[in-house]
């Protein structure tokens, strides 16, 4: 197994740099001359090409990987049951504790061995046991004491493309899809191969391969465009990654000749069901679909007048004989509606839509709910269905690619702000239900629950256009492992994993990641009010400029105050979704969190932050900072020239530099809207500002 490209910035963090510390060197070397492993399967077959490849690399030796060996040092991978030597070493206690995916990796004694064992129940439990002892080389930490026991945290770990078939991929800011070109599939496989080591070497284990729009070409991938499925999912199985695909609601009507695609309609009924077995003759362990349904010009069940759980189920019914899923999206809102009436609150729609449906979704399928109310803004509350739905399975989604959030021009590390809404506490079953623990599936005893994420990547070469970029899908997949990592670990991690382990680096590049959500913000929207995008394209500051913004019925920004009142008192009622102390605390001014004030109030130009100034001073003030700390990430950086590959570190600086010039644009267009709007006609602020 070689990668496609040798380039340095295509490696991601599977870059193995060459340990020079000798003595570190031959301590590895005493372990991982020999690797013992006893088993077939495509996965043992990866496990066998990843652990011989990191050691050529990380050691400049090539390993042994035998079914025994003599040698008094070494490593053995081996499944629960398979292989007496391994068994013999567990306790029952670690047998119970390993879960289906979980792996166990420990140093033990024998006589006059030692050696070390990588076990798990399942060959997807190696392959990820295998990824972390990879990376405690990477990281240089010692093996002679190993001792790991690691179970996911999330059940589903996916990510959703939304490539399409003609080879753009929607919201796509690194260069076209990896998949397809000119409606058929790429030429490159190794490149396919390359990113489904990268995916699975942080615990993703599903994949949706097409844009959620799916267009009349795309529709035929499930129908006589199978075959490009079908050499993919062969790709990804190698890696423990199950495929999906979107599917157009209305399939029955594009591509199957009918004249309806009502879920209540028997041909309709019959038509998925044969889709369902010619899909399964194709590709045995097909995951399911992803559905975007009424939504955005997608079609859907409400184009019958059936509601969303008839939508699902009926689909949810062909797939279950395979033991496939249905993952819904509850992305659900008339996108038009903003422009009839401008009280409309967009933030409640998928509430309204799902709340009286809980329990009435079959057991196979599962709702995919953003994490805020609106769409994936640089700072909104957590999704209210979080806490809100009882009975039924939940996925979260969180957009790795950065449209609202830097369009990967930015520096934008998101992996703090995907902390702060796996933390949230939605008090569904009282105290201490996080939207990690609602995600686990533990609170709700099933194991269809789980985190998706929308991609980031294309085939700019770095994968990520912005190399430091490749944080966020790197952090993103270690999240979905364990939602409880610190922001603080996963960044060291990618660091060491990626460039090394040079102390300066860690301590620049660890600030500048963690820092740079914050610095986006404040030279963007300020206090959680989002948009004042561009239309279409999304990019750069245009305060009225959202496409379904009109009057302003995202920002509601008047000549006094600015902010949506979404209050149960005096608003739309939006903060009664929550469960209490939520409720409360949104709904009061005084205890609302200040970086979402503006979503929940709307709120004069004079009112006092807590830090004593005005909103008009603080919006003054945040993007004339946001701008000054942008200079401060391309300081840090330059402090970093020469301990960085050249080819990676002209490539930051670029970036970093035009992200400057864009901030003060958004510094200037923001402050100058606000200026002109408080200073024509009020007289207050006219006073106190400027
Ligand atoms: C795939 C936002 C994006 C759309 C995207 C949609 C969705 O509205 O702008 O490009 O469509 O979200 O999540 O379905």
């Amino acid at each position: 197994m070689k990668p496609f490209s040798n380039e340095i910035d295509y490696q991601c963090w599977l870059n193995y740099e060459h340990i020079k510390d000798q003595s570190l060197l031959n301590e590895y070397a005493k372990y991982l001359k020999n690797i013992v492993i006893n088993e077939n399967s495509y996965i043992i077959d990866s496990i066998k090409d990843e652990i011989y490849y990191s050691i050529n690399k990380i050691l400049g030796i090539s390993p042994l990987i035998n079914n025994y060996t003599n040698s008094n040092k070494f490593i053995t991978i081996s499944k629960i049951g398979k292989n007496n030597l391994v068994d013999s070493f567990l306790k029952d206690e670690e047998i119970i504790a390993i879960d289906e995916e979980g792996f166990l990796i420990k140093t033990v004694n024998s006589h006059d061995k030692k050696f070390i064992i990588v076990t798990s129940k399942s060959d997807n439990g190696l392959l990820y046991g295998t990824f972390y002892l990879i990376r405690t080389l990477q990281e240089k930490k010692l093996l002679d004491d190993l001792y790991v026991l690691e179970n996911p945290k999330t059940p589903l770990r996916m990510i959703n493309h939304w490539d399409n078939l003609n080879g753009n991929i929607e919201r796509g800011y690194a260069g076209k899809s990896i998949f397809y070109r000119n409606y058929e599939l790429v030429d490159n496989l190794d490149r396919i191969r390359d990113y489904a080591r990268l995916l699975s070497s942080v615990g993703i284990n599903a994949i949706s391969l097409n844009n959620v729009n799916v267009g009349k070409e795309e529709a035929r991938l499930i129908d006589d465009k199978i075959y490009i499925v079908e050499t993919l999912y062969e790709i990804f199985k190698r890696y423990g990654i199950k495929v999906f695909l979107s599917v157009n609601f209305a399939s029955p009507i594009m591509i199957g000749g009918l004249k309806t695609a009502d879920p209540l309609n028997k041909e309709v009924n019959e038509w998925w069901k044969k889709r369902a077995n010619f899909i399964y003759d194709h590709i045995p362990e097909f995951g399911g679909f992803l559905v975007k349904a009424d939504s955005e010009d997608q079609p859907g069940p409400y184009s019958y007048n059936r509601n969303h759980a008839d939508g699902a189920n009926m689909l949810a019914e062909a797939l279950a004989p395979h033991n496939g899923l249905i993952i819904w999206r509850a992305f659900v809102y008339n996108c038009y509606q903003d422009w009839r009436d401008q009280n409309t609150d967009r933030a409640k729609a998928a509430y309204e839509t799902f709340i009286p449906l809980d329990g009435q979704f079959l057991d196979n399928v599962i709702i995919q709910i953003k994490n805020g109310p609106m769409d994936f803004q640089v700072r909104e509350p957590v999704n209210p269905l979080f806490g809100g739905l009882k009975k039924t399975n939940q996925i979260l989604e969180l957009q790795i690619t950065q449209e609202y959030t830097g369009q990967q021009k930015h520096l934008c590390y998101l992996v703090p702000q995907w902390k702060e809404v796996l933390d949230f506490d939605t008090y569904l079953f009282g105290e201490g239900t996080s939207v990690s623990e609602i995600i686990s599936g533990v609170p709700f005893n099933s194991k269809k629950f789980g985190i998706a994420g929308v991609s980031n990547v294309g085939d700019d070469t770095n994968w990520t256009g912005h190399t430091l970029a490749q944080a966020n899908l790197y952090g993103y997949g270690r999240l979905t492992w364990n939602p409880e990592l610190k922001s603080s670990q996963i960044t060291d991690e990618w660091i060491k994993c990626t460039f090394g382990n040079n102390s300066k680096l860690l301590e620049n590049l660890s600030n500048m990641l963690q820092n740079s959500w914050t610095i986006y913000e404040k030279y963007t929207s300020p206090l959680g009010i989002g948009w004042m995008v561009n239309p279409g394209h999304h990019y750069g500051p245009n305060v009225d400029g959202y496409e379904y913004s009109r009057w302003g019925t995202y920002h509601r920004a008047n000549h006094f105050g600015i902010g949506v009142d979404r209050t149960l008192k005096s608003g739309t009622g939006f903060t009664r979704l929550y469960q209490q102390p939520n409720f409360e605390m949104f709904e009061h001014l005084e205890s609302c969190p200040e970086e979402l004030l503006l979503f929940f109030h709307h709120v004069s130009y004079i009112y006092k932050l807590k830090n004593n100034k005005t909103l008009i001073q603080h919006i003054y003030d945040t993007h004339f900072e946001g701008v000054e700390d942008v200079q401060e990430l391309i300081n840090q950086w330059i402090e970093l020239e020469g301990l960085i590959d050249n080819k990676r570190y002209q490539d930051v600086l670029s970036r970093l530099l035009e992200q400057k010039e864009h901030a003060k644009e958004w510094r200037d267009v923001i402050n100058t809207y606000f200026y002109r709007k408080t200073m024509i006609y009020d007289e207050k602020c006219r006073k106190i500002y400027p």
